[in-house]
């Protein structure tokens, strides 16, 4: 059951339903999307660690693995990474009565846990909540909160132990919790600049600082954490850099040839698309990488009004209006080329539209 979105920040009632179901809750497991980010994990550490101090037995289990740059997070509590073969992880889902899901509202984001989470609901008491702030949830779990107007999960994260900590007379923001939900906040609103960063999402990290998380020693380990390889490969990606003629739409393909001549994984692609739109005229930025299996990640990134979650839509994607993505069964050719018509497309759209 999705709850309608209030589309501002909840308060203790609203929170209840949530609060209820996680003071219910003795062997929880935390999950979050494929290719997690700075917003899943730190979400995930921060009401990891919150729920032990309450008691409750709790694991983090993820589909893919831990960006190196978030490694760090592991010393607030242990993330570990899906596998069908060992049976840890299978059975820690099926011993579990509440499973949350973080930072994502579709099932397939989970990757190959969702078929154990739901063999395991379909045999009994096993509950699942999912809070996440992207838009067009589907309403499979048994209570989601979606607030798009959140800047992060992590800031849903905050309120909801904040409204929690109220409840049961409590405070439940500690350090580890603060500086979990700090990398959530920071990574999520691109350090404090994206959209949705209100004078609130400010007053939330002034009290995650006031609380025990260091700003300073957060951004270096999240941001100047860098190998060799990384700066290799955003050397070559920036000189492969693409712009349409009119300048409003500049795009990147990176192939596997060049993850691997470079050293470099996937993840450290992430660094590379804010380049894309650092070009004044550019209103869509798109970064395309080739994957092991053929198969073509994209990832759109907008300015304004100009909402890319409409497109990355049109292929089984989606995200924020600024910020979405989709994943193409094509190979790189027929991937570069139905996406640029697709974006060519959605801007001629616009201005016929006279927007
Ligand atoms: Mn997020």
């Amino acid at each position: 059951m999705i709850i309608s979105e209030f589309g501002r920040t909840l308060g203790v009632e609203e929170w209840k339903p949530c609060m209820d179901m996680l003071l219910a809750g003795r062997h929880v497991v935390l999950t979050t999307h494929m290719n997690s980010d700075g917003d899943g994990l730190g979400s995930e550490v921060a009401l990891a660690s919150a729920l032990r101090s309450l008691g409750k037995e709790v694991s983090i289990i993820n589909p893919t693995e831990v960006p190196s740059n978030y490694v760090f997070l592991n010393e607030i509590a242990d993330i570990q990474v899906f596998d069908a073969k060992s049976e840890d992880a299978i059975g820690e889902i099926s011993l579990a009565d509440l499973v949350v899901l973080l930072d994502a509202n579709l099932r397939e984001r989970m990757g190959e846990i969702w078929r154990h989470v739901n063999f395991a609901r379909e045999l009994g008491a096993l509950n699942v909540l999912c809070i996440d702030h992207h838009l067009d949830p589907e309403d499979f779990a048994d209570l989601m909160v979606c607030e798009t107007y959140a800047s992060s999960t992590g800031e849903l994260v905050y309120d909801l132990l904040t409204s929690m900590g109220a409840h049961i007379g409590r405070e439940l923001i500690t350090p580890d919790v603060a500086r979990g939900l700090y990398v959530a906040l920071m990574t999520d609103t691109g350090s404090f600049r994206f959209p949705k960063t209100t004078p609130y999402v400010y007053r939330v990290a002034g009290d995650l600082v006031s609380k025990g998380a260091d700003p300073n020693e957060i951004y270096d380990l999240v941001y100047n954490s860098l190998k060799p390889e990384s700066l290799r490969l955003l050397g070559t990606a920036l000189s492969e850099i693409r712009l349409t003629a009119d300048g409003t739409v500049s795009w990147l393909f990176i192939s596997q040839e060049m993850l691997k001549k470079t050293g470099s994984k996937l993840f450290d692609t992430d660094i590379i698309i804010k380049y894309l739109l650092s070009v004044k005229s550019v209103r869509i930025a798109v970064l395309m990488v080739e994957l092991p299996d053929g198969r073509t990640k994209v990832s759109f990134r907008s300015r304004g009004d100009v909402y890319v979650n409409e497109i990355a839509k049109q292929y089984g994607g989606g995200g924020h209006k600024n910020a979405a993505g989709c994943l193409l069964q094509y190979a790189p050719e027929k991937a570069v080329r139905v996406v640029m018509d697709a974006v060519r497309h959605f801007l001629n759209g616009r201005e016929v539209a006279g927007k």
